[in-house]
């Protein structure tokens, strides 16, 4: 397993220095954060953001996200252009290395959570989701700041595109991914650079727009629409794990198995009871502070051979630092070691059975 830390670009308070004290650490997560979603990502720029990223003795072999354009996802008649572009981006990476590609299929927002600065009992704050808090917010008026949210629409835009994913259920963008992938997954092979699919956070439909990336049915079918094993996923198991029927140790061990799982998001989340309804705030990383056995999952992606990349996601604040949401240094460091530590005491033990 190769441990690698997400790094928000050269204005990201945690620096690549910073990044490369965490033991074990061999490379960034990173992305091209200037380029217009929809533009194809151009070599030198590329190469320009690698350099830096070596030139601190890091690897930049992941990149999350190569964003999907919304025209891709809702199906419109400008999709075949921006897929181009979109596979221009792929031979681009591939030319620098990179061997795989976080993206999601989520339409309008990425992730979401009703609260940034939930206050814990130790005094740290992280993130939390409260179901009610999200059923009240109508993004046509309200205006939202949330985690993954692109600031860069105004209402009106916002209201445009809303409008515009009425007509588009669940199936038909089912379609449309499946549409996009079949078209760009020969370029992955020809590169050998692997697609993981991010799981949608959370793993239920919101604002009335339908969410595809859910649960394991979801996934044998996404599967199964695109054999190719350069169709795969990112394991998050906050964001798959957020769904209560979700079984990650099962999960785990049947994707990784199957040649699926390119890079796996580690954190833990801890359930709440309030109020009814999906509620849970982002816990410590280990087992016993929240309700993933993160260590069962960890041993099943072991057991199934998974050798992938893997990121300490989400942290909380803690010693006073006040960090982007989710990705302050010093949370995400103490979960790359616990995670770091386990695997370790995973693999020494399955050795010594041998
Ligand atoms: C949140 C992240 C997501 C992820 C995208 C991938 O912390 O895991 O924003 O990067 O969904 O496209």
């Amino acid at each position: 397993m190769k441990m690698t830390f997400r790094w928000y670009g050269k204005n990201d308070p945690v620096t690549l220095e910073k990044i490369k004290q965490i033991p074990g650490m061999t490379g960034v997560v990173t992305a091209l954060y200037t380029i217009p979603v929809g533009e194809m990502w151009d070599e030198a720029s590329i190469l320009k953001t690698k350099k830096a990223v070596n030139d601190a003795g890091l690897e930049m072999e992941v990149i999350e996200s190569v964003p999907v354009h919304e025209e891709i996802k809702l199906g419109s008649n400008k999709r075949d252009k921006l897929i181009e572009n979109y596979k221009g981006t792929i031979r681009n990476l591939g030319k620098a290395g990179v061997k795989v590609i976080c993206y999601n299929f989520m339409p309008v927002f990425d992730w979401v959570r009703s609260e940034l600065k939930f206050r814990t009992d130790d005094g740290s704050n992280c993130l939390a989701y409260r179901q009610a808090t999200v059923d009240a917010l109508d993004p046509r008026k309200n205006s939202l700041s949330l985690p993954g949210w692109d600031e860069s629409y105004t209402k009106e835009q916002l209201s445009g595109l809303l409008e515009r994913y009425r007509d588009v259920s669940a199936e038909k963008l089912f379609e449309n991914m499946v549409y996009f992938l079949e078209k760009i997954i020969p370029v992955c092979e020809e590169c050998d650079v692997k697609m993981a699919v991010h799981p949608d956070d959370p793993p239920w439909g919101l604002f009335g727009l339908p969410r595809i990336i859910c649960n394991e049915k979801d996934l044998d079918k996404l599967f199964a629409a695109v054999p190719s094993k350069y169709n795969g996923l990112t394991f998050c198991t906050g964001s798959l794990g957020a769904g209560r029927s979700n079984d990650l140790v099962k999960m785990a061990g049947k994707y990784a198995s199957a040649g699926r799982i390119h890079f796996l998001h580690s954190r833990n989340i801890k359930f709440d009871d309030c109020g009814g309804g999906c509620n849970f705030h982002e816990s410590p990383h280990p087992t016993e502070f929240g309700s993933l056995d993160m260590y069962g999952i960890l041993k099943a992606l072991y057991d199934n051979g998974f050798d992938g990349y893997t990121r300490p996601d989400h942290g909380r604040n803690i010693w006073g630092e006040d960090g982007r949401p989710g990705y302050g240094l010093y949370d995400r460091a103490l979960g790359a070691m616990y995670i770091y530590g386990m695997w370790e005491a995973i693999k020494k033990t399955a050795e010594n059975k041998e």
